[in-house]
Protein backbone atom coordinates (compact mmCIF):
# COMPACT_ATOMS: atom_id res chain seq x y z
CA UNK A 1 0.00 0.00 0.00
CA UNK A 2 1.39 3.76 -0.58
CA UNK A 3 2.40 5.93 2.13
CA UNK A 4 -0.37 8.50 1.24
CA UNK A 5 -3.00 5.27 1.43
CA UNK A 6 -2.08 4.55 4.48
CA UNK A 7 -2.07 7.87 5.95
CA UNK A 8 -5.48 8.60 4.56
CA UNK A 9 -6.71 5.75 5.98
CA UNK A 10 -5.60 6.87 9.08
CA UNK A 11 -7.56 10.36 9.16
CA UNK A 12 -4.39 12.18 8.74
CA UNK A 13 -5.86 15.76 6.91
CA UNK A 14 -2.52 16.38 5.54
CA UNK A 15 -2.93 13.49 3.37
CA UNK A 16 -6.18 13.65 2.58
CA UNK A 17 -5.79 17.11 0.90
CA UNK A 18 -3.07 16.50 -0.67
CA UNK A 19 -4.67 13.06 -2.70
CA UNK A 20 -7.66 15.40 -3.16
CA UNK A 21 -5.48 18.06 -4.72
CA UNK A 22 -3.89 15.05 -6.96
CA UNK A 23 -7.38 13.62 -8.63
CA UNK A 24 -8.48 17.28 -8.99
CA UNK A 25 -5.37 17.80 -10.94
CA UNK A 26 -5.87 14.54 -12.95
CA UNK A 27 -2.77 13.36 -11.77
CA UNK A 28 -1.93 9.89 -13.02
CA UNK A 29 0.06 8.98 -9.00
CA UNK A 30 -3.33 9.46 -7.66
CA UNK A 31 -4.89 6.05 -9.48
CA UNK A 32 -3.01 3.67 -7.46
CA UNK A 33 -4.01 5.34 -4.16
CA UNK A 34 -7.39 5.83 -5.14
CA UNK A 35 -7.52 2.16 -5.79
CA UNK A 36 -6.44 0.85 -2.50
CA UNK A 37 -8.46 2.83 -0.12
CA UNK A 38 -11.78 1.61 -2.32
CA UNK A 39 -12.30 -1.50 -0.07
CA UNK A 40 -11.65 1.28 3.26
CA UNK A 41 -14.90 2.75 1.92
CA UNK A 42 -18.39 2.34 2.21
CA UNK A 43 -18.79 3.38 6.40
CA UNK A 44 -20.24 7.26 5.46
CA UNK A 45 -23.50 8.95 5.58
CA UNK A 46 -23.84 11.21 2.51
CA UNK A 47 -26.06 13.85 2.40
CA UNK A 48 -26.44 16.31 0.38
CA UNK A 49 -27.70 19.88 0.09
CA UNK A 50 -28.88 21.63 -2.29
CA UNK A 51 -31.46 24.01 -2.83
CA UNK A 52 -32.27 27.95 -3.90
CA UNK A 53 -29.47 30.45 -3.59
CA UNK A 54 -29.09 31.85 -0.64
CA UNK A 55 -31.45 29.69 1.06
CA UNK A 56 -29.04 29.23 3.99
CA UNK A 57 -27.41 25.83 2.90
CA UNK A 58 -24.14 26.72 4.15
CA UNK A 59 -25.17 28.15 7.56
CA UNK A 60 -27.14 24.97 7.94
CA UNK A 61 -24.62 22.45 7.36
CA UNK A 62 -22.47 24.61 10.03
CA UNK A 63 -24.98 24.24 11.92
CA UNK A 64 -25.47 19.92 11.34
CA UNK A 65 -21.72 19.78 11.23
CA UNK A 66 -21.68 21.14 14.70
CA UNK A 67 -24.24 18.79 15.92
CA UNK A 68 -23.03 15.40 14.60
CA UNK A 69 -20.02 16.58 16.42
CA UNK A 70 -21.42 16.31 19.40
CA UNK A 71 -22.79 13.20 18.66
CA UNK A 72 -18.81 12.42 18.43
CA UNK A 73 -19.20 11.65 14.73
CA UNK A 74 -16.32 12.89 12.44
CA UNK A 75 -17.75 15.26 9.52
CA UNK A 76 -16.24 15.61 5.67
CA UNK A 77 -17.84 19.18 4.10
CA UNK A 78 -17.82 19.68 0.21
CA UNK A 79 -18.52 23.15 -0.97
CA UNK A 80 -19.08 23.03 -4.64
CA UNK A 81 -20.03 26.57 -4.43
CA UNK A 82 -17.39 29.46 -5.43
CA UNK A 83 -20.02 31.62 -3.50
CA UNK A 84 -19.68 29.50 -0.04
CA UNK A 85 -18.30 30.70 3.06
CA UNK A 86 -16.54 27.18 2.92
CA UNK A 87 -14.62 28.47 -0.09
CA UNK A 88 -13.89 32.03 1.25
CA UNK A 89 -16.82 33.45 -0.29
CA UNK A 90 -19.82 35.08 1.36
CA UNK A 91 -19.75 37.68 4.06
CA UNK A 92 -17.12 38.18 6.58
CA UNK A 93 -18.93 36.83 9.64
CA UNK A 94 -20.04 33.43 8.08
CA UNK A 95 -17.02 33.10 6.67
CA UNK A 96 -15.31 33.61 10.28
CA UNK A 97 -17.58 30.79 11.83
CA UNK A 98 -16.69 28.57 8.93
CA UNK A 99 -12.90 28.38 10.11
CA UNK A 100 -13.59 28.26 13.42
CA UNK A 101 -15.62 24.74 12.84
CA UNK A 102 -11.89 23.52 10.19
CA UNK A 103 -10.06 24.14 13.42
CA UNK A 104 -12.15 20.95 14.87
CA UNK A 105 -9.49 17.77 13.79
CA UNK A 106 -12.52 16.09 13.31
CA UNK A 107 -14.20 18.13 11.00
CA UNK A 108 -12.39 18.30 6.86
CA UNK A 109 -13.65 20.93 4.68
CA UNK A 110 -13.23 21.05 1.37
CA UNK A 111 -14.52 23.42 -1.45
CA UNK A 112 -13.78 22.90 -5.04
CA UNK A 113 -15.25 24.12 -8.28
CA UNK A 114 -17.62 23.50 -10.80
CA UNK A 115 -15.28 22.55 -13.74
CA UNK A 116 -17.28 19.65 -14.76
CA UNK A 117 -16.74 18.69 -18.16
CA UNK A 118 -20.01 18.32 -19.71
CA UNK A 119 -21.77 20.63 -16.96
CA UNK A 120 -23.11 18.94 -14.00
CA UNK A 121 -20.81 17.75 -11.16
CA UNK A 122 -16.93 18.09 -11.47
CA UNK A 123 -16.19 14.35 -12.15
CA UNK A 124 -13.67 14.57 -8.95
CA UNK A 125 -16.37 14.83 -6.61
CA UNK A 126 -16.95 11.02 -6.88
CA UNK A 127 -12.82 10.64 -5.64
CA UNK A 128 -13.31 13.36 -3.09
CA UNK A 129 -16.42 11.05 -1.68
CA UNK A 130 -14.55 8.41 -1.54
CA UNK A 131 -11.47 9.88 0.05
CA UNK A 132 -13.42 10.86 2.76
CA UNK A 133 -15.30 7.69 3.36
CA UNK A 134 -11.88 5.98 3.67
CA UNK A 135 -10.84 8.94 6.17
CA UNK A 136 -13.05 7.87 8.05
CA UNK A 137 -15.66 10.85 8.17
CA UNK A 138 -18.80 9.42 9.90
CA UNK A 139 -21.26 11.96 8.03
CA UNK A 140 -20.42 13.48 4.46
CA UNK A 141 -22.16 16.77 3.73
CA UNK A 142 -22.20 17.96 0.43
CA UNK A 143 -23.63 21.24 -0.48
CA UNK A 144 -24.14 21.88 -4.64
CA UNK A 145 -25.30 25.10 -5.85
CA UNK A 146 -28.97 24.26 -7.10
CA UNK A 147 -28.66 25.22 -10.93
CA UNK A 148 -28.70 22.85 -13.84
CA UNK A 149 -27.68 19.64 -13.63
CA UNK A 150 -25.91 19.62 -10.52
CA UNK A 151 -29.10 18.85 -8.01
CA UNK A 152 -30.28 15.83 -10.24
CA UNK A 153 -26.39 14.84 -10.14
CA UNK A 154 -26.22 14.99 -6.28
CA UNK A 155 -28.62 12.34 -6.04
CA UNK A 156 -26.62 9.90 -7.64
CA UNK A 157 -23.91 10.51 -4.90
CA UNK A 158 -26.12 10.90 -1.89
CA UNK A 159 -27.51 8.60 0.41
CA UNK A 160 -29.72 11.32 1.80
CA UNK A 161 -30.99 14.59 -0.25
CA UNK A 162 -31.78 17.98 1.38
CA UNK A 163 -33.51 20.29 -0.81
CA UNK A 164 -33.58 23.67 1.10
CA UNK A 165 -36.09 26.53 0.80
CA UNK A 166 -37.10 29.44 2.35
CA UNK A 167 -40.58 31.16 3.04
CA UNK A 168 -41.78 34.22 1.06
CA UNK A 169 -40.71 33.00 -2.10
CA UNK A 170 -44.56 33.74 -3.15
CA UNK A 171 -45.62 30.51 -4.69
CA UNK A 172 -42.36 28.91 -4.42
CA UNK A 173 -44.06 25.60 -4.46
CA UNK A 174 -45.07 26.62 -7.87
CA UNK A 175 -41.72 27.96 -8.73
CA UNK A 176 -39.41 25.13 -7.67
CA UNK A 177 -38.31 23.24 -10.76
CA UNK A 178 -40.11 19.62 -11.07
CA UNK A 179 -36.72 18.01 -10.64
CA UNK A 180 -36.29 19.68 -7.33
CA UNK A 181 -38.81 17.73 -6.03
CA UNK A 182 -38.46 14.66 -7.52
CA UNK A 183 -35.12 14.70 -5.66
CA UNK A 184 -36.04 15.56 -2.19
CA UNK A 185 -35.50 12.75 0.44
CA UNK A 186 -36.28 15.57 2.99
CA UNK A 187 -37.59 18.89 2.46
CA UNK A 188 -35.76 21.94 4.57
CA UNK A 189 -37.61 25.11 5.29
CA UNK A 190 -35.19 27.66 6.35
CA UNK A 191 -35.36 30.40 7.96
CA UNK A 192 -38.25 30.04 9.64
CA UNK A 193 -37.54 33.20 11.75
CA UNK A 194 -39.16 34.88 9.15
CA UNK A 195 -42.32 35.24 8.78
CA UNK A 196 -44.78 32.71 5.95
CA UNK A 197 -42.97 29.80 7.31
CA UNK A 198 -46.30 27.83 7.66
CA UNK A 199 -47.67 28.91 4.31
CA UNK A 200 -44.75 27.32 2.26
CA UNK A 201 -45.18 24.16 4.94
CA UNK A 202 -49.00 23.84 3.84
CA UNK A 203 -48.24 24.69 0.14
CA UNK A 204 -45.25 22.11 0.38
CA UNK A 205 -47.94 19.79 2.35
CA UNK A 206 -50.90 20.12 -0.26
CA UNK A 207 -48.66 19.51 -2.62
CA UNK A 208 -47.30 16.55 -1.03
CA UNK A 209 -50.64 15.48 -0.82
CA UNK A 210 -50.90 15.45 -5.03
CA UNK A 211 -48.66 12.78 -5.23
CA UNK A 212 -49.84 10.12 -2.65
CA UNK A 213 -48.49 7.29 -4.51
CA UNK A 214 -45.45 6.92 -2.53
CA UNK A 215 -44.70 4.66 0.17
CA UNK A 216 -42.87 6.83 2.40
CA UNK A 217 -43.85 10.55 2.70
CA UNK A 218 -41.54 13.14 2.34
CA UNK A 219 -40.85 14.96 5.45
CA UNK A 220 -40.40 18.64 6.19
CA UNK A 221 -38.41 19.93 8.99
CA UNK A 222 -38.93 24.09 9.26
CA UNK A 223 -35.22 25.34 10.69
CA UNK A 224 -33.81 28.08 11.26
CA UNK A 225 -29.98 28.15 11.01
CA UNK A 226 -29.30 31.55 11.97
CA UNK A 227 -30.98 30.95 15.57
CA UNK A 228 -30.23 27.49 15.58
CA UNK A 229 -33.57 25.87 15.78
CA UNK A 230 -35.10 22.76 13.99
CA UNK A 231 -31.49 21.48 13.70
CA UNK A 232 -32.25 18.54 15.87
CA UNK A 233 -35.12 17.50 14.29
CA UNK A 234 -33.67 17.45 11.03
CA UNK A 235 -30.39 14.93 12.71
CA UNK A 236 -33.59 12.99 13.37
CA UNK A 237 -35.63 13.05 10.33
CA UNK A 238 -31.96 11.99 8.27
CA UNK A 239 -31.43 9.44 10.37
CA UNK A 240 -34.79 7.98 9.83
CA UNK A 241 -34.52 8.36 6.00
CA UNK A 242 -31.41 6.62 6.71
CA UNK A 243 -32.85 3.86 8.54
CA UNK A 244 -35.87 3.89 5.82
CA UNK A 245 -33.26 3.23 3.17
CA UNK A 246 -31.38 0.32 5.09
CA UNK A 247 -35.26 -1.27 5.86
CA UNK A 248 -36.26 -0.88 2.06
CA UNK A 249 -32.98 -2.37 0.95
CA UNK A 250 -33.10 1.13 -0.96
CA UNK A 251 -29.78 1.72 0.54
CA UNK A 252 -27.83 -0.93 -1.44
CA UNK A 253 -30.04 0.27 -4.70
CA UNK A 254 -28.65 3.49 -3.98
CA UNK A 255 -25.08 2.81 -3.35
CA UNK A 256 -24.90 0.85 -6.80
CA UNK A 257 -26.71 3.98 -8.12
CA UNK A 258 -23.29 5.95 -7.28
CA UNK A 259 -21.07 3.44 -8.11
CA UNK A 260 -22.58 2.81 -11.32
CA UNK A 261 -22.60 6.61 -12.14
CA UNK A 262 -18.68 7.04 -10.96
CA UNK A 263 -17.74 3.73 -13.30
CA UNK A 264 -19.60 5.66 -15.97
CA UNK A 265 -17.86 9.18 -15.62
CA UNK A 266 -14.06 7.30 -15.10
CA UNK A 267 -14.67 5.81 -18.62
CA UNK A 268 -16.11 8.86 -20.30
CA UNK A 269 -13.12 10.69 -18.50
CA UNK A 270 -10.36 8.39 -19.59
CA UNK A 271 -11.88 8.74 -23.50
CA UNK A 272 -12.35 12.50 -23.06
CA UNK A 273 -8.78 12.40 -22.32
CA UNK A 274 -7.72 10.45 -24.89
CA UNK A 275 -9.96 12.48 -27.78
CA UNK A 276 -8.90 15.69 -26.62
CA UNK A 277 -5.29 14.68 -26.46
CA UNK A 278 -4.32 15.74 -30.10
CA UNK A 279 -1.17 14.39 -29.99
CA UNK A 280 -1.91 11.05 -28.89
CA UNK A 281 -4.92 10.38 -30.81
CA UNK A 282 -2.80 11.74 -34.04
CA UNK A 283 -0.03 9.18 -33.37
CA UNK A 284 -1.92 6.46 -32.55
CA UNK A 285 -4.32 7.25 -35.83
CA UNK A 286 -1.31 7.84 -38.05
CA UNK A 287 0.09 3.88 -37.56
CA UNK A 288 -2.75 2.91 -39.11
CA UNK A 289 -3.01 5.58 -41.87
CA UNK A 290 -0.35 3.64 -44.25
CA UNK A 291 -2.25 0.45 -44.05
CA UNK A 292 -5.43 1.93 -45.01
CA UNK A 293 -3.54 4.12 -47.99
CA UNK A 294 -2.49 0.48 -49.17
CA UNK A 295 -5.92 -0.99 -48.80
CA UNK A 296 -4.27 -4.30 -46.11
CA UNK A 297 -6.99 -2.09 -44.04
CA UNK A 298 -10.25 -0.08 -43.99
CA UNK A 299 -11.15 2.84 -41.64
CA UNK A 300 -13.64 1.14 -40.31
CA UNK A 301 -11.67 -1.78 -38.66
CA UNK A 302 -8.73 0.31 -37.94
CA UNK A 303 -11.00 2.42 -35.59
CA UNK A 304 -11.86 -1.13 -33.95
CA UNK A 305 -8.49 -1.69 -33.58
CA UNK A 306 -7.88 1.51 -31.94
CA UNK A 307 -11.06 1.51 -29.91
CA UNK A 308 -10.26 -1.93 -28.86
CA UNK A 309 -6.48 -0.79 -27.70
CA UNK A 310 -7.94 2.38 -25.44
CA UNK A 311 -10.99 0.60 -24.21
CA UNK A 312 -8.62 -2.39 -22.70
N1 LIG B 1 -32.75 35.11 8.89
C1 LIG B 1 -32.03 34.05 8.58
N2 LIG B 1 -30.94 34.17 7.81
C2 LIG B 1 -30.24 33.06 7.51
C3 LIG B 1 -30.61 31.78 7.97
N3 LIG B 1 -29.74 30.87 7.49
C4 LIG B 1 -28.84 31.56 6.75
N4 LIG B 1 -29.13 32.89 6.77
C5 LIG B 1 -28.40 33.96 6.08
O1 LIG B 1 -28.70 33.90 4.70
C6 LIG B 1 -27.53 34.21 3.92
C7 LIG B 1 -27.23 33.08 2.96
O2 LIG B 1 -26.85 31.95 3.72
P1 LIG B 1 -25.94 30.79 3.12
O3 LIG B 1 -25.83 29.76 4.19
O4 LIG B 1 -24.68 31.35 2.59
O5 LIG B 1 -26.89 30.29 1.93
P2 LIG B 1 -26.55 29.35 0.69
O6 LIG B 1 -26.26 30.22 -0.48
O7 LIG B 1 -27.81 28.55 0.48
O8 LIG B 1 -25.41 28.50 1.09
C8 LIG B 1 -26.42 34.48 4.90
O9 LIG B 1 -26.28 35.86 5.10
C9 LIG B 1 -26.89 33.81 6.18
O10 LIG B 1 -26.38 34.42 7.34
C10 LIG B 1 -31.78 31.68 8.82
O11 LIG B 1 -32.19 30.63 9.28
N5 LIG B 1 -32.43 32.85 9.07
MG1 LIG C 1 -23.57 28.26 0.25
Amino acid sequence: MTDLAEKIIAGDHRSIARLITQVENNAPDAVETMKQIHPHTGQASIIGVTGVMGGGKSSLIFELALAYRTEGKKVGIIAIDPTSPFSGGALLGDRIRMTELSMDEGVFIRSMGTRGMMGGLTSSLYDVVEILDAAGMNVILIETVGVGQDEVDIVKIADTTLVVLVPGLGDSVQTIKAGLMEIADIFVVNKADKTGVEQTVAELESMLDLVNNQERRIPIVATSAKEKKGIQQLVVQIAEHQAYLKKSQTFEKRRRQRYEAELIEIIRKRLMDFIFDEKKLKTTVDCCIDQISKKELDPYSAADQILGKILK
